[in-house]
């Protein structure tokens, strides 16, 4: 019985990669520097988890920037627009973009997590070859000092992550599986006795497609002169694709026992006595602390019936969706704390149960019992439950969320708002500026009192607002400036959420977020963003939009109580969204938006669990959104995704209007969004992930497609996103240019 892991964060502690990344791409720092960076990190990483008592330690795990990246490089994937780069900045320019140059891949989330991969892209004919050595390398580093098992990503998951125009990705697997062969004669000769290969294209539903390239796959990769294969899948049992699994020629199998309990028999039944089995009995994504007792039972019910030496102890999957260490932690509530783990502490957990799988439970005893007692006072704790919180969110049912007919609706809110035409609006936040930033640090620090500080975001405030006039929108927002990241700002207010202070976890490149924790019972103190709105209100006569996170966003970009159904937490969240929406309202607001910037990305990887997903994810964003009268206009936001199959439910939230990205994909949204009754719509036209600042005449043009393939009484007019990440020197022309745009195509519909 081995302690192992599948994983570990890249960030750093202290955020160190993000640092040594953004002062080289200022040119601050050399490439040295940076590699001096990564290869401490690294060093440091394999340290810790040798310390914790870990007997084998993944390398090859860490990426400057993305492990999906780092792959398609190493199998020689590079589009013919960096076919002039080489090195580090080639690297970069793949995952970022050159400026005034190529466009970097484009980024899609990690299966249903809140990470981001870039993704590859395939054409016809590809050519791959072994042109990395960076997991040679790394592995060189990590087994200098004890047992290193090289992680990579496997191909069929790599090609099917893969965008190839027109044709399947799978097709070019034969070209690609020689190189994986040699990948891992390299890694043989260099002493690697095993190979982590990561499949996670397990956990999506079996079919005959994948399953086929499975079997090719490995049974290609099945030659003599390569190292033991551990192959890896997790987030969602292996399910049908047990049977596969089972069967492929590959020496050790990870089995996913948190989001995939139910695998554990069909596994013991059917997969060899002679593989090795990986027991992934540690929660790799949630911050709670281990069930020792519990997990200790489980690996017991397999160590009874297979070898021990076959055994391995691990997490569900990579501990890089958690944050680093609890140790950074000091203003965390005592109790609270005492029920989490971060990586460094689930690390802990790791070594512990193998070793009271090894030396019996007596061995662990001491552990065992803080364990229970966890168990116990989580269970017990008045601050998870509260009956007053669970009554009231009992009483709100379908009456509660129904609103009138969507023409009823319109017409009311036309009288009140009085728009022109195809309005325009911004999707909320506007630039974060240094002047921002400082204030927040410095109120942080204490060096500005709480009235310094709110003036200063008043001040942010009021120069949105004159922007937003003098630009000529139609709809303003009050910018955002007092939200650091949207869910952590609500998390901060809310009654069930702790914020961490340093729970950084990674996002994309060096880009991170730090989810609240939500422990308990969810209900609104006071009111959240009242006052900046209606102080946004006084400013102008124009109508003022109000901006909240609906409750399934709040709900997945925070670590979640594990101890009741999300329905029932995300029901919680609801009410407490409603209670604002109201609040707004009454304070005068007219238009309030409410953001489900993550609802495609909550989909279950199952599909037997969708319908009933979507079914409390529209009725929690109903009860939010269901409070208010006829003539307040309910809007939302989606972030750029794979809506096709959630149009159904996109269309049943019954918001007033909706804005998607769309700018992306040349508006080809519109296409799907044509055949489906959603109310008001708009398809961003101004890509705001792009540094471009677009033209009028090519605004104009996306809109002119907007209303050729929907009625113009029903288009809006707007950026594709949020616009925190960009500077106003880019924000202003392009809304202007925006503006402009809409005012050209409205006399166009008036002719
Ligand atoms: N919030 C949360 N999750 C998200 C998004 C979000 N996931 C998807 C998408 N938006 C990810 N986008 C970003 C964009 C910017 C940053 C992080 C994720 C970012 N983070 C700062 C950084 O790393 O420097 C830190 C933020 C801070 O200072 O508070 O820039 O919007 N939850
Ligand atoms: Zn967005």
């Amino acid at each position: 019985m081995q302690a192992t892991t599948l994983g570990y964060p890249r960030i750093g502690r202290a955020r160190d990669l993000k640092r040594a990344l953004e002062s080289f791409w200022s040119g601050e720092r050399s490439e040295a520097d940076l590699e001096a960076t990564a290869s401490r990190l690294r060093a440091t990483a394999r340290d810790t988890q040798r310390a914790a008592g870990l007997d084998v330690v993944p390398c090859g795990d860490f990426s400057l920037y993305d492990h999906v990246l780092d792959t398609a490089l190493a199998v020689g994937i590079v589009p013919e627009r960096f076919a002039g780069l080489t090195g580090l900045r080639r690297y970069f320019a793949m995952a970022r973009g050159e400026k005034g140059g190529a466009a970097p891949l484009e980024m899609t989330k990690w299966f249903d997590t809140n990470y981001h991969h870039l993704v590859p892209e395939l054409v016809r004919g590809q050519r791959f070859q072994l042109s990395d050595a960076a997991q040679l390398l790394s592995y060189r580093e990590a087994s200098a000092g004890g047992v290193a098992r090289p992680v990579l990503l496997g191909p069929v998951t790599l090609l099917h992550l893969s965008k190839a125009p027109g044709f399947d990705p799978l097709d070019l697997l034969d070209g690609l599986l020689p190189v994986y062969a040699n990948l891992l004669r390299v890694l043989k000769s260099a002493g690697a006795d095993w190979v982590q290969i990561d499949e996670p294209v397990l956990a999506l539903d079996a079919n005959e497609r994948l399953q086929a390239a499975l079997r090719r796959t490995y049974d290609a990769l099945a030659f003599e002169q390569r190292p033991k294969l551990l192959l890896t899948s997790y987030f969602a049992p292996l399910g049908d694709n047990l049977d596969l699994v089972a069967t492929l020629p590959v020496e050790g199998v990870h089995l996913d026992l948190v989001h995939g309990a139910a695998d554990l028999q069909p596994a013991l039944a059917k997969i060899p006595a002679d593989k090795v089995l990986s027991l992934g009995v540690v929660d790799g994504r949630n911050v709670w602390r281990c069930d020792l007792r519990r997990a200790l039972t489980t690996i017991r019910t397999v160590a009874d019936r297979r070898d021990a030496s076959r055994l391995l102890v691990a997490p569900s999957c990579s501990l890089l969706h958690v944050p680093v260490s609890l140790g950074r932690e000091h203003r965390l509530d005592p109790e609270l704390k005492s029920w989490l783990a971060f990586a460094d502490e689930k690390l802990g957990e790791i070594a512990t149960l193998s070793k009271g799988a090894v030396y019996g439970a007596g061995a662990i005893e001491q552990e065992l019992r803080v364990s229970d007692l966890v168990v116990a006072c989580r269970a017990a704790s008045s601050r998870v439950r509260n009956e007053t919180i669970r009554a009231r969110v009992r009483s709100f049912d379908a009456k509660s969320w129904k609103r009138k007919s969507y023409d009823a609706r319109a017409t009311a809110q036309r009288a009140t708002l009085a728009l022109p035409l195809l309005p325009t609006t911004t999707i909320g936040s506007f630039p974060q500026t240094d002047d921002i930033r400082q204030a927040r640090a410095a109120h942080r620090r204490g060096t500005l009192d709480t009235a310094g500080y709110d003036q200063a975001m008043r001040d942010a405030v009021a120069y949105a607002v004159a922007a937003q006039e003098d630009i000529g929108l139609d709809v303003l927002v009050h910018g955002e400036p007092e939200r650091n990241d949207m869910v952590e700002f609500f998390g901060e207010q809310l009654d069930g959420f702790a914020v961490t202070e340093a729970g950084w976890v990674q996002s994309y490149g060096s880009r991170c977020v730090k989810p609240p924790i939500l422990f308990g019972d969810v209900q609104r103190r006071n009111a959240m963003t009242v006052d900046l709105a209606v102080y946004a209100q006084s400013l102008s006569k124009k109508p003022v939009k109000g901006m909240l996170t609906g409750p399934v966003t709040i709900l997945k970009w925070s670590f979640v109580r594990d101890d009741q159904p999300l329905e029932a937490t995300c029901r919680q969240i609801a009410v407490a969204i409603r209670d604002e929406v109201i609040d707004l309202e009454r304070a005068g607001l007219r238009v309030v938006q409410v953001d489900e910037a993550a609802l495609r990305e909550a989909l279950p990887l199952e599909a037997s669990q969708r319908a009933n997903f979507l079914r409390w994810a529209v009725e929690s964003f109903r009860i939010a959104t269901g409070g208010v009268g006829d003539a307040t206009q309910i809007h939302t936001h989606m972030c750029y995704a794979e809506f096709s199959d959630i149009m159904a439910a996109i269309e049943a939230l019954d918001a007033d209007v909706i804005s998607i990205e769309a700018a992306r994909s040349d508006m080809s949204i519109l296409s799907s969004v044509a055949g489906h009754r959603l109310n008001e719509v708009g398809p961003g036209v101004y890509d705001i992930h792009s540094p471009r600042v677009p033209d009028e005449a090519e605004l104009a043009g996306l809109i002119r497609t907007a209303v050729r393939s929907y009625a113009p009484e029903r288009v809006w007019v707007n950026p594709d996103c949020g616009l925190k990440t960009r500077a106003w020197r880019d924000v202003d022309p392009a809304l202007r240019a925006l503006v402009a745009a809409a005012k050209t195509v409205r006399a166009e519909l008036a002719q």
